[in-house]
């Protein structure tokens, strides 16, 4: 760690404080110079992939500049962190992102336009980083996005997955899941760093020793890997900070190595090698559900150790003493997957640094916060006490130790109540003794958050009643957002122009409050125009993207109604399908000549990624595919109604989606969906919402008033009661006759594939409809009226339209994060000073 030369005489240094231009000239000669000497291209073999290629890595050597000068500066400043530790972050394509946040968009388009090239068509040739499930993992990327851009002092840990999330093909109807390996073109945007590796321990055993009269504990792994990082710069917009996303790869530790390899057996210490690159290899499939893996409570610990191992090499250089970690360090868990972060923070400070118990529980306390991100029970993590014991058996010491000492205050509180005692216990008991982290995490934090108000409130009087009653000042609300410059910039660039003529400047990128003060364009007809303009380019992007991918050709005057997120359940996807049968049949029914006056032609839209065990939910994309099939080919129905599944939603297609939608479903069982966060991203992008009153739906709805939106089905506090109506009477009786005509069709075979779709009625006709498909129906159709009636007035459509995105300013995770930062972090922002300014303007 010894610098080879003076720092202050060295040129090297003075050198190094020189940046890169941003002219034209200086922007060609950097991507050249990559062309050449990073790529070894010549003329004769240069392809479009290595002009992306060589373009990225010039756009790198900024963010590199950046990047380093930040933390420089932080470290200078001496400010507080906040740790971001997520075992997902769905980042999405790079590129543009930079070019927009470094504000060089446009002389990089003139510059390679000028060379020969279509920045657009460069920007397709990146793969989508996809080391996320869904909401989750894309919410873990806006929130680097406005951490940056608002100059917070941050640090985002996860994972470097060699396989992200499946792509998901489509087969004769059916999901089939391809492996993601993602790095097979190389990765420019991310710095290996060969001198940052952190060991990692699994396994072994706990001997207790006494030292001058003081009991130690010593844990000895018995599987010893290493952890190395990866570090990908996140730049802000319209600031120079550029913050880190460090992502941990597990690798084979030498230290191991030697001693497997003095056994003699060369080809087993070859293998435990591999198992221990295993680690990252691959990130788990699940969305909202916890499948209870050794392999991925493996992956859960090494981003935590690591993780916590780095920031305590980085507070240790501070030369602070331990009492002022709280006032240095905030970590935010996104939901329990990293949990165990707490635990092993406590054993750093309790075993290694030798700090008493209560101590070190009061410095961990003080520092950590959890998100949670659902109340469905099948998604809460319970790790079994054998397992957990087995791979890190200090931890779960350590577990029973904070439990012990935390129900022995409630005892104390609360004499003799074993209901509440066994309800706040971190174990749970029974034949398989499970550690509940979600438990743990409320244990261990200061502060608690749901993720929009009204599954803040559900948190507090259903599912963590008993810690809120106890401490109702831990808990709080921070309503989700999304980022404006990804969701609004970089995918809707017709929108964004209009906006900047509008507000007259493009400040609303930084503030979009501000565009709630232009809400009398709504009415004005030539904005009306252009507005509708922007919408049918959009809509015709979608629709050769569409063309291309399905084989379908769509109506681009038809309305554009779309679902796009995990296929799920309690998301309902299953209604939206059933009411498109119910359509199709209504259409049928109509003599030819009135059905132009009844039905307003639609192209309904579904895209999304069932786990690949998740079998109802891939009978779901099944029962799409047959509906599809069988309506697209309907010579009767012709435009009036088309059908399609859009293969492998994913970010950058999301991109495509959001900015061409007209409507969308938001339309999951109340109480069930936390939040949602693509509901934010269509009303931004002027899409009308139909949906039920869930999650942010609320919000939104206080936001751009219900008037401008198709809400319908059973509130939170009636769901309940349909349940138990549901339980008392014959699904026939319960679902009328237009849900029952949909379900007689598809059992009578209309569409095909009998077995699979029998199968997924069942779900609703004779296991009581947890989900209330049945309940929700008929308002369901009735609101789908609503959007019939309104779409044929063209005008009044795109007023909503216009007041939908003027009024979505509270969704931007710029107030996302200002919130978290200000109630949960109490961090203050620190902007460096603008490098291309002298020294002396400084
Ligand atoms: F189960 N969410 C998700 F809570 O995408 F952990 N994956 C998950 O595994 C979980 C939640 C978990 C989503 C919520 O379903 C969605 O409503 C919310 O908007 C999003 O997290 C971000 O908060």
């Amino acid at each position: 760690n010894t610098p080879v030369a003076n720092q202050s005489t060295n040129k090297i240094w003075k050198l190094m404080e020189k940046y890169l231009p941003n002219t034209k000239e200086a922007i060609q000669s950097s991507v050249v110079n990559h062309v050449e000497y990073t790529l070894a291209k010549t003329r004769f073999d240069f392809t479009l992939l290595h002009c992306y290629q060589a373009v990225s890595h010039s756009v790198r050597d900024r963010l590199i500049e950046a990047f380093n000068d930040t933390y420089q500066y932080f470290n200078n400043k001496d400010v507080k962190y906040v740790y971001y530790l997520s075992l997902e972050y769905l980042i999405g394509r790079c590129l543009q992102n930079a070019l927009v946040n470094l504000e060089l968009e446009g002389q990089y388009k003139e510059a390679m336009l000028d060379m020969g090239y279509n920045l657009e068509s460069v920007y397709e040739q990146e793969v989508d980083p996809a080391l996320g499930n869904g909401g989750l993992g894309r919410l873990a990327a806006c929130f680097l996005d406005s951490m940056a851009t608002l100059n917070y002092p941050a640090w985002g840990y996860g994972l470097r997955y060699s396989y992200g999330i499946f792509r998901q093909q489509i087969k004769d109807g059916y999901q089939v899941e391809v492996p993601d390996y993602w790095l097979d073109r190389g990765n420019p945007w991310e710095i290996e760093r060969l001198d940052v590796n952190f060991q990692i321990k699994f396994y072994g055993s706990v001997t207790k020793k006494v030292e001058d009269g003081k009991e130690r504990t010593i844990w000895e792994g018995s599987e010893i890997i290493v952890a190395r990082a990866y570090d990908n710069p996140v730049p802000g917009y319209n600031t120079f900070n550029t913050i880190n996303l460090r992502l941990w790869r597990s690798l084979p530790s030498s230290e191991f190595d030697f001693k497997s390899f003095n056994q003699g057996d060369y080809f087993k210490a070859l293998e435990s090698r591999q198992r221990a690159e295993f680690i990252t290899s691959v990130l788990y499939p699940n969305d909202s559900t916890y499948a209870g893996k050794e392999l991925r409570l493996k992956q859960q610990y090494l981003l935590v150790s690591a993780t916590i191992q780095d920031a305590i090499r980085r507070f240790k250089k501070k030369r602070k003493e331990w009492k002022e970690w709280p006032k240095y360090n905030a970590l935010q868990l996104n939901d329990t997957h990293p949990a165990l972060a707490i635990v092993e923070l406590m054993r750093i400070l309790t075993d290694i640094e030798g700090l008493e118990y209560e101590e070190a529980w009061e410095l961990v306390y003080n520092s950590f916060a959890y998100t949670n991100h659902t109340i469905l029970p099948e998604a809460l993590e319970k790790w079994g006490v054998d397992l957990l014991g087995n791979l890190l058996p200090r931890h779960l010491e350590i577990i029973y130790n904070i439990n012990h000492i935390f129900l022995e205050k409630i005892s104390r509180k609360y004499p003799n109540d074993w209901r509440k005692l066994s309800a706040l216990s971190l174990v749970e008991e029974g034949t398989h003794k499970t550690i509940r982290m979600a438990n743990l995490s409320i244990v261990g934090s200061h502060a608690v958050n749901g993720v929009a108000a009204l599954h803040s409130q559900l948190l507090t009087s259903t599912l963590f009643k008993d810690f809120y009653e106890l401490r109702p000042t831990k808990f709080q609300n921070k309503t989700n957002g999304v980022t404006p410059r990804r969701w609004i910039r970089c995918a809707n660039p017709g929108l964004s122009a209009l906006l900047n003529d509008v507000v007259g400047s493009d400040d609303w990128i930084l503030d979009m409050d501000i565009l709630k003060n232009f809400q009398k364009i709504a009415d004005d007809p030539a904005i009306q125009n252009r507005w509708m303009q922007v919408k049918r380019q959009n809509k015709e992007k979608l629709y050769w993207w569409v063309k291309e991918r399905c084989g379908v050709d769509l109506n681009i005057d038809s309305l554009f109604d779309i679902q796009v997120k995990r296929i799920h359940e309690y998301k309902r996807q299953l209604m939206n399908i059933l009411y498109v049968i119910r359509r199709y049949l209504d259409i049928k029914k109509t003599p030819a000549e009135e059905r132009r006056k009844l039905f307003v032609p639609r192209s309904i839209m579904f895209g999304g990624k069932a786990a690949p065990g998740y079998i109802t939910a891939k009978r779901i994309i099944r029962l799409v595919n047959a509906v599809s099939q069988k309506v697209n080919n309907d010579q009767e129905i012709g435009d009036l109604l088309k059908v399609v599944f859009l293969p492998n939603y994913n970010v950058s297609n999301a991109q495509v989606i959001i900015p061409a939608s007209e409507l969308s479903q938001h339309i999951s069982t109340a109480g069930l969906e936390a939040s949602g966060t693509s509901n934010m991203k269509f009303v931004m992008n002027g899409c009308l919402i139909i949906g039920t009153m869930d999650g942010a739906n609320v919000e939104i709805a206080e936001e751009v008033g219900e008037e401008n939106m198709f809400i319908f089905g059973a509130r939170v506090e009636q769901v309940e009661e349909q349940r138990n109506k549901m339980r008392n009477s014959n699904y026939r009786d319960y679902f009328g006759p237009r849900l029952t005509e949909v379900c007689d069709a598809i059992s009578n075979d209309l569409f095909g594939y009998k077995y699979d779709l029998e199968a997924l009625l069942d779900t609703i006709r004779n296991k009581n409809d947890y989900y209330i498909l049945g309940a929700d129906f008929e308002s369901y159709c009735e609101a789908q009226q609503r959007v019939d009636n309104l779409y044929r007035n063209k005008s009044e459509w795109t007023k909503k339209s216009i007041l939908n995105s003027l009024r979505s300013g509270k969704f931007s995770s710029d107030r996302t994060i200002r919130q978290y930062a200000e109630e949960i972090w109490d961090l203050e922002p620190c902007e460096i000073p603008n490098p291309s300014k002298s020294e002396k303007e400084r």
